[in-house]
């Protein structure tokens, strides 16, 4: 298949591009860097060393012999999303492209802003672009489980049957996401089902859970595939925080009572679901949701594993929440339909820790202790950090 990569140069987009492209699909990749200025913004960085775009495709492309199409731009410029699409003309697109972090989106107003434009115009002028060039495209999207929140009943995959006033229908699952950021997922997710439903689009929204993980089959073959791997307050995901703690000395960081239960998976499991979801494509004019997560985990648990598989001491401190959040709550999710389109599943054992650790330790020399804090509060409207003036810069000014 012709596989477009939204947002290729990023955490997850980077190693699922060169998946596909070593499973043999003809791979194209659109980035606009803007995860990278976000780093300069915040004064933080990859722990792991990544290369420029341009550099990890050419030395992809001597590791492998397979080449990967390169684009950058960015998907709030409708002319450039409309080109892109036309040009490359994809089988299916991967959207990863999004300002990803629920802390960043609730920095400030700007922040706020900056991620819902971003997020949801981007998909907007996708979903106007594959309608126009190609309406048969399959637009792959990348959603999040935190769309649903933490309701007190059992979550389903996308849609619940309800029976209201003796009469039954089959609806949206109610959403009560926890940030700016995770509502712009629900934004999009209702933008992606209506165009789906008027122009007969066919689109799969892949509700992921939190990934963890940093070492892919194909990002191993060479030190410049590497991706990159987020530790600080803002970027960092929990587990990959939780494992640089350990391995600083740093007490391990579980805010509140650390009853918050998420679910979670391997990020070689992501680029496994990724390509299910290509290789079975919907029904023209089909939306459809899949709960992309393989096990569940409250916060406090992930840190006892980390705790039990660090070979070294490693302790945790409960911190005052930053985040508006249920610290205990029932939790339980479907996510069975990409079990059954044959995911098998990597599940998180000491071994998986002990190899992510290492990577770590290869590392440590970069951590930068005073980027571990968490930083914003969600009850506030204005942040301790030093923030910009105004709705974040992605590409150069006349100026
Ligand atoms: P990331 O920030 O590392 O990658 C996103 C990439 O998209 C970056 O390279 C960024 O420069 C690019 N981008 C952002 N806005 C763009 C725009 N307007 N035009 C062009 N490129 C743009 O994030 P990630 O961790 O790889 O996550 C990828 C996707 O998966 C996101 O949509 C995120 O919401 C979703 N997701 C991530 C996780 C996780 O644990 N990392 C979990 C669930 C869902
Ligand atoms: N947490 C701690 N200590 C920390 C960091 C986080 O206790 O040091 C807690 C948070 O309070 C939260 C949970 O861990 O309860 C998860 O936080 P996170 O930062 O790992 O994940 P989250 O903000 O939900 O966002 C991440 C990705 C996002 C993706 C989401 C999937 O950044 O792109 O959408 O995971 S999900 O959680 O399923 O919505």
């Amino acid at each position: 298949m012709r596989i477009l990569v939204l947002g290729g140069d990023g955490y997850l987009g980077w190693p699922v591009a060169l998946h596909l492209s070593g499973r043999g699909h003809e791979v194209g990749v659109v980035d606009n860097f803007a995860r990278r200025q976000y780093d300069f913004e915040m004064g933080v960085d990859s722990l792991v060393p990544i290369t420029h775009l341009q550099h990890r495709v050419r030395v992809w492309e001597e590791v492998s012999g397979l080449r990967v199409a390169t684009y950058v731009g960015d998907l709030t410029d409708a002319p450039f999303v409309h080109r892109t699409i036309k040009e490359f003309h994809p089988d299916a697109v991967v959207h990863f492209a999004e300002q990803r972090s629920a802390p960043y989106s609730m920095i400030d107003q700007n922040h706020a802003v900056y991620t819902q434009v971003n997020n949801v115009v981007g998909t907007l002028n996708l979903l106007y672009a594959i309608a126009d060039v190609d309406p048969s495209i399959h637009l792959v999207k990348l959603g999040t489980m935190g769309e649903y929140g933490t309701p007190n009943i059992d979550i389903e995959e996308g849609f619940i049957e309800i029976t209201h006033r003796g009469r039954t229908d089959l609806l949206p699952y109610p959403k009560q996401p926890g940030s700016f950021y995770h509502l712009s997922k629900v934004h999009d997710s209702h933008n992606i089902m209506f165009a789906c439903r008027i122009w007969g689009l066919r689109s799969t929204d892949l509700n992921q859970g939190i990934v963890y993980g940093q070492e892919t089959p194909e990002t191993v073959l060479h030190p410049d595939l590497a991706t990159r791997f987020d530790y600080d307050g803002v970027f960092g995901t929990v587990l990959n925080r939780f494992c640089v703690q350990a391995v600083i000395g740093h007490p391990l960081t579980v805010y509140g009572k650390g009853g918050q239960t998420r679910g979670m998976l391997d990020i070689r499991d992501t680029l496994a679901c990724v390509e299910l979801a290509c290789n079975n494509a919907p029904e023209p004019g089909e939306y459809r949701v899949f709960n992309q997560f393989t096990e569940s985990f409250s916060v406090q648990q992930l840190a006892e594993m980390v705790v039990d598989a660090y070979p070294g001491n490693a302790e945790v401190v409960h911190l005052e929440d930053p985040r508006v959040e249920k610290e205990e709550h029932y939790y339980r999710a479907a996510h069975t339909k990409l079990l059954d389109l044959g995911l098998v599943p990597h599940l998180l054992s000491t071994r998986t820790l002990s190899a992510l650790l290492s990577v770590v330790d290869r590392h440590r020399d970069r951590v930068d202790l005073t980027a571990i804090q968490p930083t914003v509060k969600w009850r506030s409207t204005a942040s301790a950090l030093p923030t910009s003036g105004g709705v974040l810069e992605t590409e150069p000014s006349d100026a």
